[in-house]
């Protein structure tokens, strides 16, 4: 790899140090250290089952093929079901983030809240549209109770096909209908995964694997497609907003309250009773000089693509954010919260506070948040905070903000590349098909630590050159989630960030005024790349399916059944998808071939798994793809390669 792109993660070396003597001096255990304890060599690889108490049963690595488990299951079926339950697992999560939001839609639209509201009119029209719903002689009130009750049916149909199924290119619902694995509701989807996999039920991997297709695209065209758009509704949809990332976006003299986890229904008025009259008088009697919400994880997307509110950063922040002991209150709601806040937090004055009732956590004090009272739920956990800012002890804020540049939604794109009076998607593909674009990836979800806390100062730094050597070869990359922030941290959301781009990408960056890493938001999120991915198809030159498109997924450095979930359904979308890490099926050659290559004939997407996370690895990988797709399509040579 380059030396320029290999060289530095942004201020890596004693970046962290400080942090790490505050670590020492309070006994504190962190994640790095956990993550060196020895992992189960059978769980590692797929083949441990834990289906039924005739087992647990392991297979060997060496003898699959020739034991099986109690049962009779094979290796295959032993992985399969794995496999399946952690897409139905990821799906359900992003799924419940999304009912959650079509439940306020609607109550919004019966005048059930007025906390809430439709910021987004136009979205809310445009969903209309997509719904088949006339919005001739109503107002957006009676809109938007139609549009929530419609999206609500996503969730318990029994039979028919989700309403956002024909956004796909028709070729690509083709493709579905054919395989049978279009989804039917969101939640039988999810509840049959269970009874399939049950013991003593569906044992031919191949139509366990089927199925996990079909509930994972209950939630990429489901779920997480639904809590996109009625996120954008209610909160407005994002726009280019500037923002600031890591650990020096916390304030010594005030404060500091994080919102971590997913879900913005709560953070929106966070962040809105921030800025109270009353809660700032307070903060000022404590001898603070303000409240500074900052977000972390996937919570910190959600308001930073559409407020510009300060990010300490991805999930492997967590734990470093308490230890500089300037957190006056941890706000967390569900998905990637780690446990070890809890202890973590009573080592500080910190007060660990869980608001859902689905995520409560031992040692965190529990505030329930109600979504008839979102800022009465707020004012609360603002008061909280405030009143805890005295007990604070030593702080130690190392870092310096990084800037970026955030809030590519879909529509924004579109409005930037074709301008306000022909939004487009047309510049791109000219761009690509004229030599200047190589293709595009999409670089999303999360991120690991390392084993040892030496390795902290290595945060960031995987993702930084993964994404640093595909826009080095003219890759536009579109990001969501805790990769973004991670690229973000690293210098590379910014439109000065095209001194690392190749001479086309630079170009067209310079000549639209965009930066060559553009962040779309949030895990939920990955349905904008879907929907950017079927606008290119719509606007022509490439093909007439997402599977044509020079164009790749990664999750560099993937852990959670969400992610899987995601990459499922891209994979289902005809996108060839990397993971950085294990392969959650390894233990199984036949099942492991099936998804890197069979797939590839039924969807034209396929997986690929790179175990030791090699950025540089990965990037060709990418790039030899996109470079194959290009030549599939007979496009010209690149301009100045
Ligand atoms: Fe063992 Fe079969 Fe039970 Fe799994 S389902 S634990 S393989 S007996
Ligand atoms: S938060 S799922 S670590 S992206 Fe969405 Fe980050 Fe992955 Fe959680």
């Amino acid at each position: 790899m380059d030396d320029k792109i290999k060289d530095e993660c942004k201020g890596c070396a004693g970046h962290f140090d400080p942090l790490i003597k505050v670590a020492e001096e309070k006994g504190a255990e962190l994640t790095w250290d956990r993550m060196q304890r020895p992992k189960c060599g059978y769980g590692m690889t797929g083949l441990c089952c834990r289906i039924c108490m005739m087992g647990p049963c392991n297979i060997s690595p060496t003898e699959v093929g020739k034991v099986t488990g109690v049962c009779g299951a094979t290796a295959e079926t032993i992985v399969a079901r794995h496999w399946a339950r952690m897409i139905a697992a990821g799906t359900a999560a992003h799924s419940g983030h999304g009912r959650g939001l079509v439940n306020i839609l609607i109550d919004v639209g019966k005048g059930k809240t007025k906390e809430y509201e439709v910021r987004d009119p136009e979205k809310l029209k445009a969903t209309a549209d997509l719904l088949g719903i006339s919005c001739d002689g109503k107002d957006t009130l009676k809109i938007a109770e139609e549009v929530g009750l419609r999206l609500r049916e996503d969730f318990g149909r029994q039979e028919g096909e989700l309403n956002f199924i024909k956004r796909a290119p028709q070729k690509r619902q083709d493709i579905w209908r054919k395989l049978g694995v279009v989804p039917r509701g969101i939640d039988m989807e999810c509840s049959e995964m269970l009874h399939r996999t049950n013991f003593g039920t569906d044992q031919d991997y191949k139509s366990i694997l089927e199925a996990s297709t079909k509930v994972s695209l209950a939630d990429g065209w489901g779920g997480s497609m639904i809590a996109t758009d009625v996120s954008d509704i209610l909160f407005g949809t994002p726009q280019p907003v500037r923002g600031k990332v890591n650990l020096g976006v916390l304030e010594k003299d005030k404060v500091n309250v994080v919102v971590h986890g997913h879900e913005p229904v709560l953070s929106e008025f966070i962040v809105r009773m921030a800025q109270d009259k009353e809660m700032l008088e307070l903060a000022k009697s404590k001898g603070a000089k303000g409240i500074n919400v900052i977000g972390l994880c996937c919570t910190a997307n959600e308001i930073l693509v559409r407020h510009g509110i300060p990010v300490v950063g991805s999930f492997v922040y967590q734990e470093l954010a308490v230890l500089t002991g300037a957190i006056d209150a941890m706000v967390v709601d569900v998905q990637c919260i780690m446990q070890s806040l809890a202890t973590l937090s009573a080592k500080f004055h910190t007060l660990f506070i869980a608001t859902s009732p689905i995520a409560q956590i031992e040692g965190a004090k529990h505030m329930p948040f109600s979504e008839h009272d979102p800022v009465g739920s707020a004012r609360a956990i603002i008061k909280q905070a405030v009143e805890n800012y005295p007990k604070r002890g030593k702080v130690v804020i190392p870092d310096n903000p990084e800037d970026l540049v955030a809030g590519f939604s879909h529509e924004t794109i579109n409005y930037m590349l074709g301008g306000r009076f022909r939004s487009s998607y047309a510049p791109l593909n000219e761009n690509i098909m004229n030599g200047r674009i190589l293709g595009v990836a999409g670089v999303v979800g999360c991120d690991n630590p390392l084993k040892g806390r030496d390795k902290v100062s290595d945060i960031g730094k995987l993702h930084t050159q993964l994404v640093k050597k595909l826009i080095a070869n003219d890759i536009l990359v579109v990001e969501t989630g805790c990769a973004a922030l991670a690229c973000a941290a690293g210098g590379l959301l910014i439109p000065e960030a095209v001194e690392f781009a190749g001479k086309g990408l630079k170009e067209v960056c310079l000549a639209v005024g965009i930066p060559p890493v553009l962040h779309s938001g949030s895990c939920v999120d990955n349905s904008r790349i879907l929907i950017a991915a079927t606008e290119m198809v719509k606007t022509g030159g490439l093909g007439d399916d997402i599977s044509d498109l020079p164009v790749a997924g990664c999750c560099p450095d993937w852990k959670t059944e969400k992610a899987l979930a995601i990459g499922q359904y891209f994979v289902a979308s005809g996108v060839f998808t990397i993971f950085g890490g294990p392969s959650p099926v390894g233990g199984s050659k036949i099942f492991s071939n099936y998804i890197a290559k069979d797939l590839e004939e039924a969807y034209g997407g396929k997986w690929a798994f790179v175990p030791n996370r090699d950025p540089d690895r990965m990037a060709d990988m990418i790039i030899n793809h996109i470079k194959e797709k290009r030549k599939a399509l007979k496009l010209r040579p690149m301009l100045y390669q």
